[in-house]
């Protein structure tokens, strides 16, 4: 199936949210991670702005994604990036006051992606997300990005290495670039989608 995505709203705080009414999915990482560029990749447009300023963005940005036929609508949360700040011990040191609240109790949250660099050994505020994550009883999914980066022979290892870290059973590997594992995170999306 096509999608295409419309940018909705830029949000910096919870008054701001659009309206809770469709399927919403969460992109959620380090800052540089690659969570408007995967945003990008799945829906085969640049509707998300891809930054080579890491940590500036501090708002939510929502995109209002819809099938071709306009049948099936979804909404995207493009969050901000957490772990720029070198000095911050935390995910929520840094992290904009109104995440946490966001991620807790938005009625329509369906699935959280959690990007993780596929080059980049396993990092503390990941786990601690992940752990926020588990304790809220929220659905994620683990994407590891730019995997076209890892030659062949280091993907397995680099995979399992930041499973074991995370304590996760399965993490999708993915390119925005290549557009590897696309369809596959797509199909967790539909899935996730189906639930609501
Ligand atoms: N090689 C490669 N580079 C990527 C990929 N995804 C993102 N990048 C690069 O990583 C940088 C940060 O990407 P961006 O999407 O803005 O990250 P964000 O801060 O998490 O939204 C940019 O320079 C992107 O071009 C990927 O799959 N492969
Ligand atoms: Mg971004």
């Amino acid at each position: 199936m096509q999608w295409t995505a419309q940018f909705l709203l830029s949000a910096v705080s919870a008054a701001q949210f659009p309206k809770a009414e469709a399927p919403e999915i969460a992109f959620l990482g380090r800052s540089n991670v690659g969570k408007s560029s995967l945003l990008n990749a799945l829906v085969g447009e640049k509707a998300a702005k891809v930054s080579n300023t890491p940590g500036r963005t501090r708002a939510i940005n929502f995109f209002l994604v819809l099938d071709e036929r306009r049948a099936r609508k979804m909404v995207f949360a493009d969050l901000p990036g957490y772990g720029y700040a070198k000095i911050s011990k935390s995910i929520s040191a840094e992290w904009p006051a109104f995440i946490e609240p966001y991620l807790a109790m938005r009625a329509t949250l369906a699935l959280c992606i959690c990007l993780v660099d596929a080059n980049i050994p396993p990092r503390t505020n990941d786990r601690q997300l992940l752990d926020w994550l588990r304790a809220a009883g929220r659905a994620f999914v683990v994407v590891a990005t730019k995997i076209d980066r890892v030659s062949g022979n280091q993907r397995a290892q680099s995979l399992a290495a930041l499973k074991r870290a995370l304590e996760v059973d399965e993490i999708l590997p993915v390119s925005a670039k290549t557009g590897y594992g696309i369809k596959e995170l797509w199909r967790k999306i539909g899935e996730a989608g189906n639930r609501e």
